[in-house]
């Protein structure tokens, strides 16, 4: 029986106006505009094969198959979203390498979401153009929808009841500014205590600032955009770490409150406002977890790593603008829809027979 086959590798993104919250959960439609930017390290490989031998999906992710419903709710999301609105039948079995660690609030899903979508659309050759996998994307993950594009990418929230007008557009590429940086301090890798969907609905239903984050994020998105446009990186960076700290404190005021900064974030903050003080250079930014992403431009970028040492973090990332999905020749998945043997080796993924 035939076997329908493709690979791609996809990049995370680390955003600058933060999405945190849905219209729809169901569809993954935001309630703000939010911005980020695709980077170069920590990308994700993924196979995907389709055949009418399957029985069932399997999706394996770092040589693990995925058995909770927690584990596979993304990926089967997707796949059952793509058999519905392209009117496919045939099962999926995918294969996927993350060289991101696992839900350390690193956008992880981002790439890897968005690396399913690129390698089962082509799969299938659906020939989708990049508003649609941008859609596809998201109903994984919806940071996923933002990581189609390389460069600066602005995820719309859209207003329809069914998500159509809900997707990734390009603010610019990743030419448009080879000095821009962003560097990630590891401050942990570990498993983050509340995931981002169920906090993103705790803050919505019960956070008195919700509603004000709303309508703060929709006054500055278009200056943001602008400041992109002009590489204004003084206003970037004050939009960015102020979008941050509006976001951890809305965390903050959820009921529960959810709380993923730690002390080394802390001491990352007030490390960043020092080296600010007489002119804007850098910006933190945190998501999920308490790990640190800085922006800057090249020429501060080993005073950064500096700090961040400083502030006791020994894992550092120093990552370039990165490209969008593209596709790959080589498969983890061999023609009899077989598993290859694959493994990290120096940064590089290396695939058996
Ligand atoms: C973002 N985050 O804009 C925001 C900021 C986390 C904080 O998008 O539901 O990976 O975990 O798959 O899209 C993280 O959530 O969503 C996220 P889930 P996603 O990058």
């Amino acid at each position: 029986m035939e076997i329908l086959r493709a690979t791609a590798e996809a990049n995370p993104n680390m955003a600058l106006i933060k999405y945190w919250g849905n219209r729809d959960e169901s569809l993954i439609t935001p309630t703000n505009d939010n911005v980020s930017v695709t980077f170069d390290k920590l990308k994700t490989r993924t196979t995907a094969a389709f055949s009418d031998k399957f029985k069932e999906d399997e999706i394996y992710v770092n040589n693990r198959k995925m058995i909770t419903p927690e584990e596979l709710e993304k990926s089967i999301l997707q796949l059952n979203f793509l058999r519905m609105k392209y009117n496919v039948s045939m099962k999926a079995k995918v294969v996927s390498y993350s060289m991101t660690p696992f839900a350390g609030g690193l956008a992880g899903s981002a790439a890897g979401l968005c690396a399913l979508a690129t390698a089962a659309a082509d799969a299938l050759n659906l020939n989708l153009d990049k508003k649609e996998l941008s859609i596809l994307s998201r109903v994984g993950s919806g940071s996923a929808s933002r990581s189609v594009y390389g460069g600066f990418v602005r995820w719309l929230r859209g207003d329809s009841i069914d998500g159509s007008d809900s997707y990734a557009v390009q603010i610019a590429d990743e030419n448009f500014w080879p000095e821009f940086r962003i560097i990630i301090g590891m401050v942990s890798s570990s498993e983050k205590k509340v995931k981002s969907r169920s906090g993103m609905r705790l803050s919505k239903a019960t956070s008195i600032l919700y509603k004000s984050r709303v309508d703060y994020s929709h006054s500055v998105v278009n200056e943001l955009v602008k400041a992109i446009h002009d590489r204004n990186l003084p206003r970037i960076c004050e939009i960015a770490m102020r979008d941050s700290n509006n976001m951890h404190a809305v965390m903050l005021d959820s009921w529960p409150p959810i709380i993923y900064l730690n002390d080394t974030s802390k001491r990352v903050i007030n490390a960043i406002h020092d080296f600010n003080q007489s002119e804007i250079k850098s910006a933190y930014t945190f998501d999920a977890g308490p790990n640190p992403a800085i922006f800057t431009i090249s020429k501060y970028a080993k005073e950064i790593e500096n700090i961040l040492k400083e502030c006791g973090i020994e894992n550092i990332i120093a990552a370039n603008v990165g490209k969008g999905p593209a596709p790959i020749e080589e498969h983890l998945i061999d023609e009899e829809g077989n598993i290859k043997k694959h493994c990290l080796k120096d940064g590089e993924l290396i695939v058996g027979e």
